[in-house]
């Protein structure tokens, strides 16, 4: 049976408290996402013509991670010029400072930076700056949430660089930042040259050149203090276990870190109309979260039992689009019924264990978990599960999830000791 084996489940008291006590640790020496320990984002460098001094280039960027986007403001890519390359011309991005051209006279290239970093152009660009993929304000989806977004491409013209192929001298030191901290890119491996086949599929061209460059994320790079917290409650007993007082950070004693709901002070009048930071700006509550997930158990049937998710934003200086939960619970293994989200099963531990559900909005519905102070601040979601009344039980917590993460990040749980406890049999 699903259940079997998994600490919960077992026997005695101090092994449930140690177990679930370890599971809800804070991820901050994880190395790499335990949920998704192959994700990673590829850079790959096509070479499409020589030019007299240099080559043009495609670079496409692929989201390889099943839980983590680049949202807003969106993905920053740099590396160093290993000679005196210059980039001539972009299209669909921009390196972000032109630097020194002061040694050209008529042609002016686009950047001379020694170390150029490029953003994404807007989805407003003019139609003749424009390639497939680009100009989306460097926003990125997953994978599993949206395939047609989870790729960004602009393509540069490189001069000054040698022109045969063993001379090409691939870029080094690469760097994403989304603008934060987190990823961390490898080397440039030269590989097989891409191959694209004509709409009709009978002709195949393929790159001059091609490297691959592929960046990871560490949770401990990021250094994020945890940005999500879970409360639980049920239908069958009125206490809610909030989310444990400061879960992700403390009121300072002025009180002057956090906005109180019925402030009149506008956090747009604090920030400034287009000043974006990575710092959220939380509502005042005793987690101080910028979001909040609860897990409510609805209701019990003798073959189902049903609960609703609501996650609530509590940051003013965010709208979280295309938002996604991975949720372990050792039930997860038979849902039933998905109300207002969409699912997909992960597996990070092989096949056999199947009791992590990754779950999202239902576009254009509640795929987008608005700005606190929002009257959509909130969205909500369910789940029909189909029980084994030999195994389940509302006792030792079982009714609760053993970890909850958003967007990749976990989030703090109540400690195990606090979980609401339930009466034996509620329904029948
Ligand atoms: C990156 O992810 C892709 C897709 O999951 C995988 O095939 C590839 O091996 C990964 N690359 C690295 C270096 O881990
Ligand atoms: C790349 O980074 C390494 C370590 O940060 C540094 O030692 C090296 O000089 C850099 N290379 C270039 C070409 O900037
Ligand atoms: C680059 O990575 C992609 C995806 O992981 C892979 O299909 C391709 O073969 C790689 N190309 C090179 C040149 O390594
Ligand atoms: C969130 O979205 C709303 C509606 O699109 C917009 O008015 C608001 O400025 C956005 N907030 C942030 C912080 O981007
Ligand atoms: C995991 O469970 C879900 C829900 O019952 C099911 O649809 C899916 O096929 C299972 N996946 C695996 C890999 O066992
Ligand atoms: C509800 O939960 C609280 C806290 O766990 C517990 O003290 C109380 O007895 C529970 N009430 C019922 C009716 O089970
Ligand atoms: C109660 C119940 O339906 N349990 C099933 C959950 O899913 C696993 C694997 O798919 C089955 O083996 C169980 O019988």
């Amino acid at each position: 049976m699903a259940a079997g084996g998994r600490p919960v489940t077992c026997c005695c008291g101090a092994v449930l408290l140690a177990a679930a006590l370890l599971l809800s640790a804070p991820d901050a020496t994880e190395a790499y996402d335990s949920l998704d320990p192959n994700g990673n984002i590829t850079i790959k460098w096509d070479v499409m013509q020589w030019t007299p001094d240099g080559y043009v280039a495609v670079v496409t960027m692929y989201n390889y991670q099943q839980l983590r986007h680049i949202g807003p403001p969106g993905w920053q890519l740099g590396w160093t010029w290993t000679k005196e390359e210059v980039i001539w011309s972009m299209v669909g991005a921009q390196t972000t400072e032109q630097g020194d051209c002061s040694r050209f006279q008529d042609n002016i290239p686009h950047s001379c930076k020694k170390d150029p970093v490029v953003v994404d152009l807007l989805p407003d660009a003019p139609y003749d700056m424009q390639i497939a993929n680009c100009c989306k304000a460097g926003v990125i989806s997953t994978f599993n949430q949206d395939p047609a977004n989870s790729v960004a491409s602009f393509q540069l013209s490189v001069g000054l660089s040698e022109t045969t192929t063993k001379a090409v001298r691939v870029p080094r030191n690469f760097t994403l930042k989304t603008p934060g901290p987190g990823y961390t890119c490898g080397r440039a491996i030269v590989g097989r040259p891409t191959r694209f086949f004509t709409p009709d599929g009978r002709r195949a061209t393929q790159a001059l050149m091609t490297w691959n460059v592929t960046c990871t994320y560490s949770q401990f790079l990021a250094q994020k203090t945890p940005s999500c917290c879970v409360s639980l409650s049920s239908s069958y007993n009125s206490t809610t276990v909030d989310c444990p007082t400061c879960s992700c950070g403390c009121q300072n004693p002025k009180g002057t870190n956090c906005v109180n709901k019925d402030s009149p002070h506008l956090p747009s009048a604090i920030d400034g109309p287009g000043k974006w930071t990575g710092q959220p700006l939380v509502e005042c509550t005793s987690h101080m979260c910028p979001v909040r997930i609860n897990w409510h158990v609805k209701q019990n049937f003798k073959d189902y039992w049903r609960v609703k998710i609501t996650i609530t934003n509590f940051n003013f200086r965010m709208n979280y689009t295309e938002w996604n939960l991975a949720v372990q619970h050792p039930n997860l293994d038979n849902i039933t019924q998905l109300f207002g989200l969409n699912y997909k099963p992960l597996t990070p531990y092989g096949a056999g264990i199947n009791d992590t559900a990754m779950l999202w909005g239902v576009k254009p519905y509640n795929d987008v978990l608005m700005q606190a102070g929002n009257k959509i601040g909130s969205v909500q979601g369910e789940l029909l599960l189909r029980k084994d009344s030999q195994t389940f039980t509302f006792g030792k917590g079982w009714a609760f999830p053993r970890r909850v993460y958003l967007n990749g990040d976990n989030c703090v749980m109540p400690a195990p000791e606090n979980y609401p406890s339930l009466p034996k049999e509620p329904s029948g």
